[in-house]
């Protein structure tokens, strides 16, 4: 192992201040713009400062930044594959001038880092997605973050540290890279494996590693992402209680668990490089590569976004440059007949080999269906079956979507009424007016307000989720993007269901119950949604129900049997 060098040969880098040129630092950028970290740009910061992501000593120029799209290099040529870059909006980007130095602050105020500006530009996100991730497609996590919340300006420049992010929790696995390396030298490991991981461990993860250590006489370390991963993963807490439980079932003094910030960018094979490089920045001997290692899951069409094997191929095409050994992560099944898991090229010709893959484990908790023994161990299936409760018990939004009159608080009050009459789930109304009366008095019907109105709705929505309950909204919501974004704060905590009312504009404006179409078309009420403003019709909702061709019980039946067709209600 090389404790001493960093993925380059170089020296691992410490971006942190000197305590005595610290009040300098935080003086210097005293009366200059600050920036407040998103999650994500927190995680990166704190990699550049402890060294994670040594050579790296800032954010990438605009000359690196190219260079690194196109030959995964910086301009140097040393291999970089991934683009690490401060997004912030247009009127922020403008605000500072090239030379100054920002104060870059995490959410809570604490001064983070001072950020020296040499670059600013306006990146083509669609190249950058084609290069990083070789798809545009928004359905790619990467991608639909960079389209659709990265900001319009990149900043390059050097760092200075200041503090340290601060956790309050699991302290104990939570290491930097040289705390890492201080740790492998303390306990006398010179090989040391390397286990990325952002998803529980079961059964045959344990076989794998198991394996892989006594190949190459090492030890190992559960090095677990925590920072940003995946949208819809199952949350760290959750998982670190799991991998607490796996300790285990590993030989004693072999195995360690260690925590790290990486915001993961799921960018498959560019990403596995750019992983195997960290690590080995870590103090790492060994790195395991999985199969679709940093996968994002399956695009448009259904199919897996990278091919099978592709980024373990193209860490392996940079062996030569490296100074980690990767092992390509065998794939292994459970064989009933032999009671044992094997590799898959190990199965005789009919044997039967099972497999659970994270969506069919997904849909079996959903379900509230038993895990299989042979896949995960019992104290693992119980936690998980508690932080992710079936779909009977766990928490989701109703959230109905139309024209003014379509017959959206009908529903939502019939399905209100239908669920206290059934008794098993506590529901909360959030209708368009009464928010509009309690939460959001003081808003217009600008589109600005009108997404702080619907964001404030989502706000109230996912905590109620969060908690198990069951919230029913209904308000116009006429913007797609702010619907989606709802959708994404609610599913973090359970389910979501997208209700389209879809009642014909002529027929709400004969309905007319409260003579606002009459005013609107008459010129007396301006920037009426349907008359002169405008409503994005949902494309794919998970419901649409158009009231001039139902009753009012056959509506309220259709969002009944959706919910008892995905076990929400008992059928
Ligand atoms: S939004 O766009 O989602 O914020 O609108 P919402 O809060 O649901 O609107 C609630 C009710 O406001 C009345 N109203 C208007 N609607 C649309 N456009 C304009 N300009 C407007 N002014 C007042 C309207 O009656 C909405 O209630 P519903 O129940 O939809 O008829």
């Amino acid at each position: 192992m090389n404790t001493s060098t960093t993925a380059h040969g170089g020296q691992l880098l410490n971006l942190y201040c000197d305590e005595t040129i610290r009040p300098l630092e935080i003086g210097k950028t005293q009366n200059c713009p600050t920036w407040t970290l998103n999650p994500r740009q927190l995680c990166d910061v704190e990699m550049l400062l402890n060294g994670a992501f040594s050579p790296l000593r800032g954010f990438l120029n605009q000359a690196d930044y190219q260079a690194v799209l196109s030959t995964m290099r910086l301009q140097d040529g040393t291999l970089w594959p991934m683009p690490i870059n401060l997004d912030v909006s247009a009127a922020f980007a403008q605000s500072v001038v090239l030379g100054d130095s920002i104060a870059l602050k995490d959410p809570e105020g604490l001064h983070i880092a001072n950020l020296t500006i040499t670059d600013s530009w306006q990146p083509d996100k669609y190249a950058e997605a084609e290069a990083v991730f070789a798809t545009t497609q928004p359905e790619h996590p990467g991608v639909d973050y960079l389209l659709n919340s990265t900001g319009d300006y990149y900043l390059g420049g050097t760092l200075t540290g200041i503090n340290a992010p601060f956790y309050y929790d699991f302290t104990p696995y939570r290491h930097s890279p040289a705390q890492l390396r201080a740790l492998f030298e303390a306990l006398k490991w010179t090989n040391v494996i390397a286990f990325q991981t952002r998803n529980p461990l079961h059964r045959a993860h344990v076989m794998m590693t198991q394996t892989l250590m006594a190949q190459h006489q090492a030890n190992l370390v559960i090095h677990s992402a925590v920072g940003v991963t995946k949208p819809g993963d199952i949350n760290h807490y959750c998982r670190v209680r799991c991998y607490q439980k796996i300790l285990t079932h590993y030989p004693q003094n072999r195995v360690i668990l260690s925590l790290f910030p990486l915001a993961m960018r799921m960018a498959g094979p560019r990403e596995a490089v750019w992983q195997a490089i960290i690590r080995q920045n870590y103090g790492f001997s060994h790195f395991i590569v999985g199969r679709d290692h940093a996968g994002p899951g399956r695009d448009n069409r259904d199919k897996h976004f990278y091919a099978v094997k592709a980024a373990q191929e193209l860490v392996l095409s940079y062996q030569h440059e490296l100074n980690i050994k990767i092992l390509p992560a065998p794939f292994l099944l459970y064989s009933p007949a032999r009671t044992e898991f094997c590799e898959e090229s190990q199965l005789l010709p009919h044997e039967e080999g099972l497999y659970l893959s994270g969506t069919q484990l997904r849909l079996l908790l959903q379900n509230g269906d038993p895990i299989p023994a042979w896949f995960a161990y019992p104290e693992i299936a119980n936690e998980l079956q508690t932080c992710l409760p079936s779909w009977a018990k766990q928490g989701i939004t109703l959230f109905f979507t139309g024209l003014s009159g379509s017959g959206k608080s009908t529903l939502a009050n019939g399905i209100l009424v239908k669920l206290q009459e059934q008794g098993t789930r506590t529901a909360t109304l959030l209708d368009g007016d009464v928010v509009r009366k309690m939460l959001s008095s003081e808003l217009n019907f600008s589109k600005e307000h009108r997404d702080l109105n619907i964001l404030r709705i989502g706000y109230v929505a996912s905590e109620i989720t969060k908690h198990g309950g069951i919230a029913i909204c209904a308000p116009i919501a006429p913007y797609a993007q702010t619907r989606q974004k709802v959708r994404k704060l609610v599913e973090a905590h359970g389910l979501f269901l997208e209700i389209h009312i879809a009642t014909p504009l002529e027929v709400c404006e004969t309905r007319d119950r409260k003579g606002l179409y009459a005013m609107a078309r008459a010129g007396k009420l301006k920037g009426f949604t349907g008359i002169d403003d405008p409503y994005e019709i949902p494309e794919k909702p998970d419901l649409c129900i158009d009231t001039s061709k139902y009753s009012v019980a056959e509506g309220i039946d259709l969002v009944l049997t959706k919910l008892k067709s995905l076990g929400v209600l008992k059928a």
